[in-house]
């Protein structure tokens, strides 16, 4: 492959802040430095007044995914489009176990829909029987297979739920072969009590469903899990954490020297359950899990990543239509129109990660543009075993580079989007800094509004052990 100069940027890691000229050669960072001469077969690239940063690492995605009686609209190749033209090269997305299947045959079914990636790739994988089986299956995909980090889920009883006897059990085997456990935290058989009442009141509103899932039983299983982690010796990451409750209990476990670690998403720093009573069912746009939560939630979400207490922004691109599309009902959110609980959760966000953290970090809350990139691409790569293959600008790591305009201001449109979901949830949103170039181990995949990609050309990255940061 020719080698690729990029001249004149001002290169920002999670740790430095500079201007210099970086050279590619194979893919990777062969050199950073002043004034590098231009060779013989070398595509220059000039990023004066740009921000050049390491690709995105979006380590929460659904691509492609069966959920309960839905499945989500993007499939890879759509979805890591998306995720390119955001600045995001890098996607840890969830394989599924089967209930009654082994893990094997689940990331063998995930290895099939992702074969049509233009990003690179990797896999957790989501845990739904803990059997002996599973358990030695656990080591393997560890071991053998780049599968280091497992999904348990403490809601959607009868569907997803595992019981905390299970949970630990997981827990025990990914903290002794140098795997984590993510754990969606809400207490489950709670919540379906509160779901059923509310159903058999008629209160079938899109907003029962954020009044359904209170906050209070989000922190409740995030401190339940923390301590069984504890107990288990294993790092632990919570994902969509959108609870005061829940960032006190990982607070709390951090200022004990714990390994507890924990995201939020996008929608819950900037959007809050108001938006549930918007009309004509447009509420059912923001049916996530956990769901909107109140400001007061969201501005101990920003305090929590200028603190560290949280580590991660990845987005839950979680996508299901608005309307039914011609790929069928079972992928839109019209199912629950007569019935919140029947409305599929999850939002789109894969596109938008960047700019909005951007925008609403470093512009407004007085993040610096270090943390970021830290917080977007270091910090994710390091804690899923990416590091430093993924996650920064050095030499010798992959080059996946984002050319990135710090004052552009622009708004966002869902119809300008690349997924194949029909709504943002940002709509009309204004945001300052804008992704203008994109290079995937050196090949340009997004110059501007075109796209140089092509589907297969994501590679699987196997990841190493977890948890560490
Ligand atoms: N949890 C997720 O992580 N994604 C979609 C739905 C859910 O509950
Ligand atoms: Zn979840
Ligand atoms: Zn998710």
């Amino acid at each position: 492959m020719d080698s690729v100069l990029i001249r004149n940027g001002r290169i920002v890691t999670a740790t430095d802040d500079y201007r210099a000229d970086i050279l590619v050669e194979d893919g990777r960072v062969r050199m950073i430095g002043r004034d590098i001469p231009v060779g013989g077969n070398v595509s220059v690239h000039d990023a004066s007044g740009l921000l050049v940063l390491p690709g995105g690492v979006d380590v929460h995605t659904h691509l492609d995914w069966d959920f309960g009686n839905s499945r989500t609209v993007d499939t890879f190749g759509t979805g890591t489009r998306a995720a390119a033209f955001g600045g995001t090269t890098t996607l840890v997305d969830f394989a599924n176990q089967t209930r009654g299947q082994s893990l094997r045959a689940g990331l063998d079914d995930w290895h099939r829909r992702a074969e049509s990636a233009c990003v690179d790739v990797a896999a957790h994988m989501i845990v739904l029987d803990v059997t002996a089986e599973a358990l030695a299956d656990m080591q393997a995909l560890i071991k053998r297979e780049g599968v280091s980090s497992f999904k348990l889920f403490t809601a959607y009883p009868g569907v997803l739920m595992v019981d905390d006897a299970a949970l630990f059990k997981a827990m025990r085997v990914a903290g002794a072969n140098g795997g984590m456990i993510c754990v969606h935290a809400e207490n489950g058989p709670v919540i379906q009590v509160l779901i059923e009442e509310a159903v058999a009141r008629g209160q079938t509103d899109a907003k029962y469903h954020a009044l359904t899932r209170p906050s209070l039983m989000e922190g409740e299983a995030t401190h339940r899990a923390i301590r069984l982690a504890e107990l288990a010796h294993t790092p632990l990451y919570v994902v969509h954490l959108s609870a005061a409750e829940a960032l006190a209990a990982v607070t709390e476990a951090r200022d004990r020297g714990l390994p507890a670690h924990a995201e939020t998403c996008p929608h819950y720093l900037f959007l809050t359950e108001e938006a549930y009573d918007r009309p004509d069912f447009e509420g059912a746009k923001y049916v996530m899990t956990p769901p909107l939560r109140t400001r007061a939630h969201q501005e101990a979400l920003w305090r929590g990543l200028r603190t560290d207490d949280l580590q991660v922004v990845s987005t839950d691109h979680c996508p299901f239509c608005f309307n039914e599309q011609p790929w069928g009902m079972r992928s839109s959110k019209q199912q629950g129109r007569r019935d919140f609980s029947k409305i599929p959760n999850g939002a789109p966000g894969v596109e938008t990660r960047l700019p909005l953290i951007f925008d609403g970090g470093v512009r407004q809350h007085g993040l610096s543009p270090n943390r970021f990139v830290e917080l977007t691409a270091t910090t994710p790569a390091k804690l899923f075993g990416l590091f430093p293959r993924k996650g920064t600008i050095a030499v010798g790591s992959d080059a996946d580079l984002v050319l990135f305009d710090a004052e552009e201001a622009w708004t966002i449109r869902g119809a300008e989007g690349h997924s194949r979901v029909d709504y943002t949830l940002f709509e009309g949103h204004r945001v300052t800094g804008r992704v203008k170039k994109v290079f995937l181990r050196g090949q340009v995949i997004v110059d501007g509004a075109q796209w140089l990609g092509k589907e297969g050309m994501g590679e699987f990255v196997r990841r190493g052990e977890c948890g560490k940061a």
